[in-house]
């Protein structure tokens, strides 16, 4: 009987509610309606994988516009939240305006930002050689991403790069402190350990001061029931079907090539009549009865 809640406040409800939830990686239309027919509750429009199906670097070589437009087709055809990787924002605090507001109106539930500086580079890529933004700047962004957003649901999810960046605990605590008092929905700490530990001994000391969220590309082997135990709200599954894609489209194409012949794949791959289930022809027909009469 309860209405349902718009995507702001389904993301919201991801977030700060105390039990674990999980959101899963798109990277364009048919990868957005993919995960929610998964049974995901919400899509991380990641940064790596929006420029990979580009096919770009992840160092802001597409412009936002290029992705905001993205998002759409993404937003479109699926009624799970989508939270976007903002990278660091696309520029300082102005820009970090408009873009909350260009999201909005393109039913995007949430942005998350990134403590470093304009054009960023993926975290796996030289890490420790990354230089962090100041935390009074960041700050600045995060008000004034809060001050203009007018859903008051829309979510601002703060990432910490200070582990990455070869900072200790100390100074990753000091920053989630200032984001959290600065108005962030949640802190997210990113780690490229393959252990879970530097991420957990954060989680214990911040006991639950905001929301907290995990990304366990590198730590990938870390049983999700610790990340229960640590009272984590949300796990982002952040690159899984671009390199999904990616995969199963090298074993296509270099057997076809080498082959010659289809025979060998039409059973490995999704049949044309699910292509167009997943663009939704049904509806379409359906539509031509009531409005398209040829006489
Ligand atoms: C992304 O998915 O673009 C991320 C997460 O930012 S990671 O690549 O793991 O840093
Ligand atoms: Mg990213």
């Amino acid at each position: 009987t309860s209405a349902k809640l718009n995507k702001c406040a389904q993301l919201r409800v991801l977030l700060e509610s105390p039990q674990l939830d999980f959101i899963m990686e798109a990277h364009n239309g048919i990868s957005a309606r993919i995960v929610e027919e998964a049974g995901f509750k919400g899509i991380w429009a990641s940064g790596l994988a929006l420029s990979a199906q580009y096919g770009v670097r992840d160092n802001n070589e597409a412009s936002w516009t290029q992705v905001v437009e993205m998002l759409e087709f993404m937003s479109d055809v699926t009624s799970i939240p989508i939270l976007l990787d903002g990278d660091t924002g696309y520029g300082n605090f102005n820009n970090m305006r408009r873009l909350v507001k260009k999201l909005e109106q393109r039913g995007i539930a949430g942005v998350c930002i990134e403590d470093k500086l304009f054009p960023k580079t993926n975290s796996f890529i030289n890490g420790s050689r990354q230089a962090l933004a100041d935390i009074d700047e960041f700050c600045g962004k995060i008000k004034a991403g809060k001050d203009s957003q007018t859903d008051p649901d829309f979510c601002i999810v703060a990432r910490l790069e200070a582990l990455i960046a070869g900072w200790d605990l100390s100074e990753a605590l000091r920053r989630a402190e200032a984001y959290h008092a600065a108005g962030a929905t949640a802190i997210l700490i990113h780690s490229k350990s393959s252990r879970p530990d530097q991420v957990l001994a954060f989680a214990k000391e911040w006991a639950g001061r905001s929301p907290l969220v995990f990304i366990p590309t590198k730590y990938y082997s870390t049983p999700t029931d610790v990340f229960r135990k640590a009272e984590v709200n949300l796990v982002i599954w952040a690159n899984h079907l671009i390199r999904a894609a990616v995969a199963s489209m090298q074993a296509i194409a270099r057997e076809v090539q080498a082959s010659e012949t289809l025979i060998n794949i039409e059973d490995d791959i999704a049949p044309v009549k699910e292509i167009f289930r997943l663009q939704g022809a049904d509806e379409l027909l359906e539509a031509e009865k009531r409005y398209f009469s040829n006489g």
